[in-house]
């Protein structure tokens, strides 16, 4: 062979060399890439199943402790202490459940009736109560409960401060979007109305929850920390915000079972309840569950809710998967 064949067939093979171990180098990333997207799969898939499992876990807890007694619960229940905690050597699983029945619920500023959704007065008084604490603008207040009826209620009508699907498909708001004509289902669906977002979300992420439900608003006493001296004050007519944590710091630990032994503790305050009701007991519950798996990790936050003798998952909020 000549010497300028032998160098070109040095060179052909050098190339061929080249390109085969890019080839290789290729393959391997792309292998590496599916085996990683694979297990990320498989733990997506296991990590739904078994927030399933451990759903299940606690709808039965609750049942089991509601249909016992549902007519009061404190801090120390075992529904909140007692956590689901599965734990191999290369992960770990845990579900605790939460009370959430401290909060104003949204869905209670309406009435269902027959044909529509009708103003609730006496959780609108609370609203109006707790905006007056939080010292924000009545005229703000008005249009905000306004705007909260008319993006639940079934008709076209706007209300004396409220707004309909003529400004909220028109050309004054982005996205373009229409009212819910239903209840909230969840607290962030609120961020699509003007006044809302003139009030401030913090009010809103603080104090407020979305129940399934349209009755009274209510809380369980029980449930109550020092933080939630506004909601307190709120079901009253005049109760300061200083007497409602007095109250709250002064409620005993194993809790209060009725508005006779309520009243029996703090006999120097007149505990009339009139934008909405005590209660001491829950009836909606979180369920956070944890997933830890080698480098993987994933949570899920199921609401659930307890009627009729029953409970059931309201909504579900996965983050990491
Ligand atoms: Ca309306």
């Amino acid at each position: 062979m000549q010497t300028k064949t032998k160098g070109v067939v040095l060179i052909s093979v050098l190339l061929i060399v080249l390109l085969l171990s890019s080839v290789a180098v290729l393959i391997g990333n792309n292998y590496l890439i599916s085996l990683k997207r694979a297990a990320y799969l498989e733990f997506q898939t296991t990590s739904l199943n078994l927030f399933r499992n451990i759903e299940s876990l606690a709808l039965r807890k609750i049942n089991e402790e509601l249909r016992l007694n549902n007519t009061f619960h404190n801090k120390k229940s075992a529904l909140y202490l007692n956590d689901f905690i599965f734990e191999t050597e290369k992960g770990r699983i845990i579900g605790h459940i939460d009370d959430v029945s401290s909060c104003f619920n949204i869905n209670a500023m309406v009435q269902k009736t027959d044909a529509n959704f009708i103003p609730n007065k006496k959780t609108i008084k609370a609203f109006k109560r707790l905006m007056e604490l939080k010292r924000v603008d009545n005229s703000l207040v008005d249009e905000a409960v306004d705007q909260i009826i008319d993006w639940i209620d079934l008709d076209s009508d706007p209300r004396a401060f409220g707004l309909e699907d003529y400004y909220y498909s028109g050309p004054l708001n982005t996205p373009k979007e229409y009212t819910g004509k239903r209840l909230f289902y969840s607290l962030e669906e609120l961020k699509s109305l003007p006044a809302i977002r003139l009030i401030g979300w913090n009010i809103f992420d603080d104090n407020f929850c979305t129940h399934p439900e349209s009755k009274d608003f209510s809380i369980n006493i029980n449930s109550l920390d020092i933080k939630h001296a506004y909601l307190f004050s709120s079901l009253f007519l005049d109760l300061t915000l200083s007497d409602s944590e007095y109250i709250i710091a002064n409620l005993p630990e194993e809790g209060v079972k009725n508005l006779g032994e309520l009243s029996k503790l703090f006999p120097s305050y007149e505990l009339d309840v009139q934008n909405g009701a005590i209660k001491f007991s829950t009836n909606s519950f979180n369920l956070i569950t944890r997933i830890e798996f080698e480098d993987y990790n994933s949570e899920s936050i199921s609401r659930i809710y307890y009627d009729n003798n029953n409970s059931y998952i309201f909504s579900r909020i996965y983050n990491g998967i």
